[in-house]
């Protein structure tokens, strides 16, 4: 973001949907009524603009209340009416497309319509070396939790990061790891990967500012995501 607060602060408990996922109206309906404090469109792969706007379209319809951000994957599936946008940097990505390549070539082609206010910049650090998103990135995966730390640290204080995203995307991560960067940082901390119960959802939001919950809910059904935002709400922070 520009200036002022960022809408993320706010958020404990993020639904992550992927446009190349299916899911039923009636799903959306039920998510609308979760307090889930938003939904982020985002995935790897298989992301077109077809996908993503029907995606938008049944959001709003059926969760017409819920925020609704687009992290940005792919430039030609952006959707011009989303709430806001997140803005990936894969921080340890081995191929600098996902580091500032990509992202150039963005302001080169719509810079002057880009809505900069409603842009957040995520740091990603990649933690799982077999999830789609390290494969695609090139990633080099710390391999330990000081040099989760130190990329941490750089986006911060050199490049003037103030949201990072510890993706462990497919896997529950170390929450030994999610600490030591919380006690390092001040960033909006946001972590993402194998929450699927109430306690993984604690145990993670009891560190980090906000959880994102992706494959559970394809796989396991609405009810996790009842149960992680009623355990992450059940928390005082
Ligand atoms: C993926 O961090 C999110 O980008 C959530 O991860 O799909 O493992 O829940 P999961």
């Amino acid at each position: 973001m520009s200036a002022g607060k960022l809408p993320w602060t706010s958020w404990r408990h993020v639904v992550k949907l992927d446009p190349d996922r299916a899911i039923a109206n009636h799903q959306l309906e039920e998510l609308g009524r979760i307090a889930t404090d938003a939904v982020l469109i985002g995935g790897t792969q298989g992301i077109t603009f077809e996908k993503t706007a029907d995606l938008m379209r049944r959001l709003r319809i059926f969760a017409p209340s819920l925020p609704v951000w687009q992290e940005i994957s792919d430039q030609s599936a952006v959707m011009p009416d989303a709430d806001g946008y997140g803005i990936p940097v894969a921080l340890n990505a081995g191929n600098t497309d996902w580091l500032i390549g990509k992202h150039v070539e963005a302001v080169e082609q719509f810079g002057r319509i880009i809505p900069w206010e409603r842009v957040v910049t995520e740091g990603y650090i990649i933690l799982n070396p077999d999830a789609a998103v390290a494969k695609l990135t090139q990633s080099a995966v710390p391999q330990s939790s000081e040099k989760a730390v130190a990329y941490a640290t750089a986006a911060e204080q050199i490049f003037g990061i103030r949201v990072i995203y510890l993706e462990y995307s497919g896997k529950y991560g170390d929450p030994d790891w999610v600490r030591a960067v919380r006690q390092n940082t001040n960033v909006h901390l946001v972590y993402g990967g194998g929450i699927d119960s109430a306690e993984k959802a604690v145990e993670m939001a009891d560190i980090a500012d906000t959880i994102v919950v992706g494959n559970a809910l394809y796989e396991k059904g609405m009810d996790v995501v009842r149960e992680t935002v009623r355990a992450v709400h059940s928390l005082r922070k």
